[in-house]
């Protein structure tokens, strides 16, 4: 399948909770290609870099030893308009605020339990999938795709 690419991450809670199939599920029932995934304990150095945008605010130091608590699944997901597609189907980041019919308006409670990460823009997906995969994803065609995409 062609198109772009985005990073996610299914956080601690997520592994922890047994929702590791769930949330993959519904990321690949929306036709969404898994490209690279792997079941990882992230060091902080790479829980601090991915999470740069936000260090000094208030929720950032909890971040960090949240997401590097347990393992956590990473993947890469490719499709067209994939990092549009992910996040709306992630849902927003309170889960109380997240509609229903999305993995953290179905599956979560509170902010700094929100299951999932998914890259919010085009620059974002570039450096943190460089960040996460740095020898790139795997390449393979699906014999779904003309009944998932118009050639
Ligand atoms: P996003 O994950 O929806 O892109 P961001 O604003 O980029 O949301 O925040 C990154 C992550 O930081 C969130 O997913 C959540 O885990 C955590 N976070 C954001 N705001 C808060 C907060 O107010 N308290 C605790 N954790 C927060
Ligand atoms: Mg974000």
């Amino acid at each position: 399948m062609t198109g772009e690419q985005t990073l996610v991450i299914i956080k601690p809670d997520g592994v922890q909770r047994g929702l590791v199939g769930e949330i993959i599920g519904r990321l690949e029932r929306r036709g969404l290609q898994i490209v690279a995934m792997e079941l990882r304990a992230i060091s902080r150095q790479t829980a601090e870099r991915h999470y740069a945008e936000h260090e000094g605010k208030p929720f950032y130091a909890g971040l960090v030893d949240y997401i590097v608590s347990s393992p956590a699944v990473v993947l890469a997901l490719s499709g067209p308009g994939a990092i549009a597609v992910t996040r709306s189907t992630v849902g927003a980041t309170r889960p109380a605020e997240a509609a229903p019919g999305t993995i953290r308006g179905d599956l979560g409670l509170t902010v700094g339990r929100n299951l999932i990460h998914a890259s919010d823009s085009a620059d974002s997906a570039a450096r943190e999938l460089a960040l996460f995969f740095p020898d790139g994803t795997t390449t393979y065609d699906r014999a779904i795709s003309p009944w998932l995409l118009e050639s």
